[in-house]
């Protein structure tokens, strides 16, 4: 007999398919989450892009500006309208080409329509042009929520041990943005959201960035209600997030296998709960947008998830729980669910940090199935849970 961890695919009972429709399913139901990112060539898009989305769709220019005019990226959970700017030197007010372009933009399908705006300007500038406030109205007029983005801040180290500070410059500029006035000094008013200060690395092109959290909760705060999950899947800076979806997946699942079990299910007879614990597994891999590595095909994860719930079943020594004898009960079955769910949540986040390589997985995967003592612990909650 083969050691668990080398099982091979072809040997399983368990059919892939209830993963793969739980991925499609729960990738349409989430859909995409789009967001318009303005400003001129060189102030940070794609940095800003690569950071929150861990795309390097257009890859990061050095001192050339690798897009042009307007450009759509997409994938499953996310879509993002570059947008350069403005044409220097050209005849039509740059507000104005913003409108063609926002007219543009309104002609495709609801599924690319823009939910949000970031705005952005490099920080060191010392304030808004005429032209970035011409702009900020005309997406304002277009309904479209801005954050107002200061890109590229040389956060520095303060003299309160533990913060950071900005430089003079960068705090006059908000000031400025709090109350701003004309080149006479009238008050005008600047229709955007929020200002975020951010940067993506130091001016070293190290460090792991500031600000970025700001923005993604604002972001978040800004989008409509039925494209929250979206961002929430698309963006990879706010693990809490995703838990917090991933979790009644797994406890709806559990319940599902419990009910499944009501009628005690004979442990031969277990693949009959496969299906419960590949769907949820299905829609946590959406969740940590699994999808958007290309190096593993959409059926090699449900592979995965097939030897991951034979595991949980193999190592889950059903009959040494006690009570559980040679069926599958209820309150088992519910253990077993929640723990392969908790466990596969684990294993995903791991995916999604980089911590683990989804090209080695094959070696390590069997470090993340469920152990005995999950099982068990998860039996023991639910006792406490019903008291
Ligand atoms: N120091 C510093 N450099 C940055 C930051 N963000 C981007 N850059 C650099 O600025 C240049 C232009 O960035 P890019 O993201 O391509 O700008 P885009 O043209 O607006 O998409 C690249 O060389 C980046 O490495 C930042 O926060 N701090
Ligand atoms: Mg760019």
């Amino acid at each position: 007999m083969p050691s668990e961890s080398q099982l091979p695919a072809g040997d399983s009972p368990i059919d892939d398919q209830a993963f793969l429709d739980a991925t499609a399913d729960a990738r349409s139901r989430y859909g995409r989450f789009n967001l318009a990112i303005i400003g001129a060539s060189g102030v940070g898009k794609s940095s800003l892009v690569n950071a929150v989305f861990g795309r390097d769709w257009a890859e990061v220019g050095k001192g050339l500006p690798v897009t042009r005019g307007v450009q759509y990226y997409h994938d499953d959970s996310l879509g993002i309208w570059d947008v350069e700017g403005f044409e220097i030197g050209s005849q039509v007010a740059p507000a104005e080409q913003l409108r063609a372009n926002l007219k543009k933009i309104a002609e495709y399908p609801a599924d690319r329509q823009i939910s949000v705006v970031w705005y952005c300007v490099k920080a060191n500038d010392d304030r808004l042009t005429p032209a970035d406030i011409a702009m900020i109205r005309e997406l304002d007029a277009e309904g479209l929520p801005v954050i107002l983005v200061l890109t590229k801040v040389d956060w520095g180290k303060s003299v309160v041990p533990g913060k950071r500070s900005v430089p003079k410059g960068v705090e006059q500029f908000v000031e400025w943005l709090e109350n701003p006035v004309d080149g006479s000094g009238q008050p005008i008013h600047i229709p955007y959201q929020r200002v975020i200060l951010t940067s993506t690395s130091d001016k070293h092109g190290k460090g792991s960035g500031f600000g970025l959290g700001d923005l993604v909760a604002e972001t978040l705060a800004l989008s409509p209600e039925d494209e929250k999950d979206a961002f929430r899947i698309a963006q990879r800076l706010n693990l809490p997030w995703k838990r917090e979806m991933a979790r009644p997946v797994i406890t709806g699942a559990a319940g599902l296998a419990a009910a499944a079990a009501a009628t005690p299910i004979p442990v031969a007879d277990s693949v009959a709960l496969a299906p419960i614990q590949l769907g949820m597994m299905g829609r946590i891999a959406t969740i940590y947008d699994l999808e958007m590595k290309t190096m593993m095909s959409a059926g090699a994860i449900a592979q995965l998830g097939v030897q991951f719930t034979g595991q949980a079943l193999a190592r889950s020594f059903i009959k040494l729980i006690p009570g559980a004898g040679s069926v599958i009960g209820a309150s088992v079955a519910f253990a077993l669910t929640a723990a392969t769910g908790e466990a596969w949540m684990r294993l995903c986040e791991h995916v999604h940090t980089g911590k683990l390589d989804l090209a080695k997985v094959s070696q390590s995967w069997g470090d993340y199935a469920p152990s005995f003592l999950d099982v068990m612990r998860k039996m023991a909650e639910q006792k406490v849970g019903k008291r």
